[in-house]
C-alpha cells in the first residue's frame, strides 16, 4: 500500500476524517461525486440536541403517527458529527432535509394530520425553521462539517410552496397557480401543475413583476429585517438585471444560503416539475454565490471542486442515460446545470447479480452516455415506497452492493443500522421516517455488527475513488473477485475485492492488478500480507477481503 493510502486508512481507521480525499480532483468533479458517500437524513428524525425547540412556534403533537415533529434538529446533527458518526462511515457529503421555515399549520393529504417535519413546506424561504435550530445553529454545522472534510447539500424547494392551512395563507395569485393537479401525461401536466391538491405550484414560467406577499412583509417588520431583505432584492434584481417574477425571488433566497454559510451543492427537489431552465439559471447565481462565498472565507475553502447540483428527477434511472421523457418530449437535465441525478433504478437494478449490476453502471460512467457525469444510488429513501430490501431482511448485503457499486452512493438515515422501513400504525411515507433507532446500536449486537460492515466499505470508499468512479472488471466468477481502476492525472488507485472467502487463511489471486513484494493490508480485516507469485495470503474471520493501492 502506497504510503497516500496507508496514511488514510490508519487516520480512517481511527475514526478521524482522512480530510478530502484523493478523488477531489479538481478537473473531474465526477470522479468526486461518483466515489462520493452521501449520507442523507430528516432533521427532525436523525438526534435530538436541543429540547428546548422540540415545541417551536406553539405546534402541538397531534399529528397521525410519525407525522408530528419529533425533536430532531440541526444541533443533534452537529453532536453526530463532533462524535465523529459520519467519519466513521467514510461519509463525504451530508444532505439534510430542508431547513427552512416550514408551514406552522397542518394538513391532511388522506394520509393522517401532518406537520412540516420533512422539510418540503417552505412558508418562509429566508428563515430557519425554529423546531430544527436557529441560524447560528446552521452555521455551526456547515463549519463543523467543512473542518472534518465533509461538504454539505442543500435541499433546496422551489417548485411550491407549503400547503395552504389555517394558519398559513395562500401565497397571491400572481405567484402560484392551485390547479390543475398534475397527471404526468406529458411535459405540461408534469411542470404546470400542482403535486398534489393542496401544493401551490410557483408560476415559474412567468416573467410578470409581482410584489412580495404580505405574510412576508409582516412578519420581517415585526423581526425588524424588512428594510434589509427589500434592499437586498434590490440590490439583487440591479445585480443580474432579472425580472421582479417569482422564480428569481426565489432563486435569490435559496442562493443566499449559499453565499452565507458555503454549501457545497444542493440537492434539487421536484426537479422535473420546474422548467428545465430554471434549474440553469438557478445554478449559475449558485455558482457565484459559491464563489463570493469562497472569497470571503478563504481559510475554510476545502479545494477547487466546483459547486454542484443534483436533481431529483423522479424514476430517472440510470438507463435512461442522458434523456429524461416527459412523454411528449424528452429533456437532458445534464445540460441544464445538473452535474449528477439520483437514481431511481438502482433499487431494482441491485436485485440481481452483483457482476451484471457492477459491470453496466461502470461501463455507462466510464465510457457510456454518461461520461463525465454523476448518478447516486440508493437502496432507500424517503419517499420511494418500494425500497430494496423492505423487510431489512440483509442489510449486510444490502450494504455490499450499494457501497460497491459505481456511482455515488447515498445512505439514507439508518440504512446502515437496518432502522425498520415499516413503522406500526404509519400511513403512506410516514413509514419510511421513523426516529433514528440509536437505541438497537446502544444495544450493540447484530445492529452493531451490521454498522461495522457499512463503516469498513464507507471508509474503503473514500480512501480510494477507484470503487466508486474506476473502471469495473470481473476477475474470478466464483469465488467472485473483481478489480476497479482509477487513472487520471494526478493518481493511480487500483482496488481488488473478493468475496465469499472462507474463514481464516486464504490465498488470494491478484491477477497481476498488484506486483509481487507489495506489502498490503486488508481494509475490511486489517489482516496483512505480501503479494508472493501473484497471490496474496491473509488470515481473517471473513469472506470478504478488501484490497487497495493508490499512487
Ligand atoms: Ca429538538
Ligand atoms: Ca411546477
Amino acid at each position: 500500500m502506497a504510503l497516500v493510502g496507508l496514511a488514510a486508512f490508519l487516520l480512517a481507521a481511527c475514526g478521524r476524517a482522512p480530510g478530502p480525499n484523493a478523488s477531489a480532483e479538481v478537473a473531474m468533479p465526477e470522479v468526486f461525486w461518483n466515489s462520493a458517500t452521501v449520507y442523507f437524513l430528516l432533521t427532525d428524525r436523525f438526534h435530538n440536541g436541543d429540547p428546548t425547540n422540540d415545541r417551536a412556534l406553539g405546534r402541538a403533537q397531534d399529528g397521525a403517527v410519525l407525522r408530528s415533529f419529533q425533536g430532531g434538529d440541526l444541533v443533534g446533527v452537529l453532536r453526530k458529527l463532533e462524535e465523529g458518526y459520519f467519519d466513521a462511515l467514510g461519509v463525504d457529503a451530508l444532505w439534510l432535509t430542508p431547513f427552512v421555515q416550514q408551514i406552522h399549520g397542518s394538513v391532511d393529504e388522506g394520509t393522517g394530520k401532518t406537520y412540516g417535519f420533512h422539510g418540503y413546506w417552505t412558508r418562509d424561504w429566508t428563515a430557519v425553521e425554529p423546531a430544527l435550530g436557529t441560524a447560528e445553529d446552521l452555521r455551526s454545522l456547515v463549519d463543523a462539517a467543512h473542518r472534518r472534510g465533509i461538504r454539505v447539500l442543500m435541499d433546496a424547494v422551489l417548485n411550491h410552496t407549503g400547503p395552504v392551512t389555517p394558519e398559513d395563507p395562500q401565497w397571491p395569485d400572481e405567484w402560484v397557480r392551485t390547479g390543475p393537479r398534475c397527471v404526468y401525461r406529458d411535459y405540461a401536466t408534469t411542470v404546470d401543475c400542482t403535486l398534489v391538491a393542496n401544493l401551490p405550484d410557483i408560476l415559474t414560467d412567468r416573467d410578470d413583476p409581482v410584489e412580495l406577499p404580505r405574510l412576508l412583509t409582516e412578519t420581517w417588520q415585526e423581526e425588524g429585517r424588512l428594510d434589509q431583505e427589500l434592499a437586498e432584492l434590490d440590490d439583487f434584481f440591479e445585480r443580474t438585471g432579472h425580472p421582479r417574477a417569482p422564480r428569481y425571488y426565489i432563486i435569490k433566497w435559496l442562493t443566499d444560503w449559499v453565499r452565507e454559510f458555503g454549501f457545497d451543492g444542493y440537492r434539487m427537489d421536484t426537479a422535473k416539475h420546474i422548467e428545465e431552465a430554471v434549474s440553469a439559471a438557478l445554478k449559475r447565481e449558485a455558482e457565484q454565490a459559491f464563489a463570493d462565498w469562497k472569497e470571503a472565507h478563504p481559510d475554510q475553502v476545502l479545494d477547487d471542486l466546483p459547486f454542484y447540483m443534483m436533481g431529483e428527477v423522479y424514476n430517472y434511472e440510470l438507463d435512461h442515460g442522458r434523456d429524461f421523457d416527459f412523454g411528449d418530449r424528452t429533456v437532458d437535465f445534464f445540460d441544464y446545470g445538473y452535474d449528477g441525478l439520483i437514481n431511481f433504478g438502482f433499487k431494482r437494478d441491485a436485485a440481481g447479480s452483483m457482476d451484471d449490476l457492477f459491470a453496466r453502471y461502470s461501463a455507462a460512467l466510464g465510457d457510456g452516455e454518461l461520461r463525465g457525469l454523476a448518478i447516486l444510488n440508493y437502496i432507500s429513501s424517503h419517499d420511494d415506497g418500494a425500497p430494496y430490501d423492505p423487510d431489512r431482511a440483509d442489510p449486510v448485503g444490502a450494504g455490499t452492493r450499494l457501497l460497491l457499486a459505481p456511482g455515488g452512493a447515498q445512505i439514507y438515515y439508518g440504512d446502515e443500522l437496518a432502522r425498520p422501513l415499516k413503522a406500526e400504525g404509519a400511513q403512506g411515507d410516514a413509514t419510511l421516517r421513523s426516529v433514528m433507532n440509536w437505541q438497537d446500536l446502544e444495544r450493540g449486537g447484530p445492529t452493531a455488527e451490521i454498522l461495522d460492515h457499512w463503516q469498513k466499505l464507507g471508509r474503503f470508499r473514500r480512501t480510494h475513488p477507484a470503487v466508486g468512479a474506476g473502471t469495473h472488471r470481473r476477475l474470478q466468477a466464483d469465488p467472485y473477485i473483481f478489480s476497479r481502476t482509477l487513472e487520471t492525472d494526478d493518481l493511480v488507485d487500483r482496488v481488488l475485492v473478493a468475496m465469499d472467502q472462507g474463514e481464516g487463511s486464504k490465498t488470494i489471486p491478484v491477477f497481476g492488478l498488484f506486483p509481487d513484494g507489495t506489502e498490503m493490508v486488508d481494509a475490511y480485516s486489517g489482516a496483512t500480507g505480501t503479494v508472493v507469485d501473484g497471490r496474496i495470503a491473509l488470515s481473517s474471520e471473513y469472506g470478504l477481503v478488501l484490497l487497495g493501492r493508490s499512487q
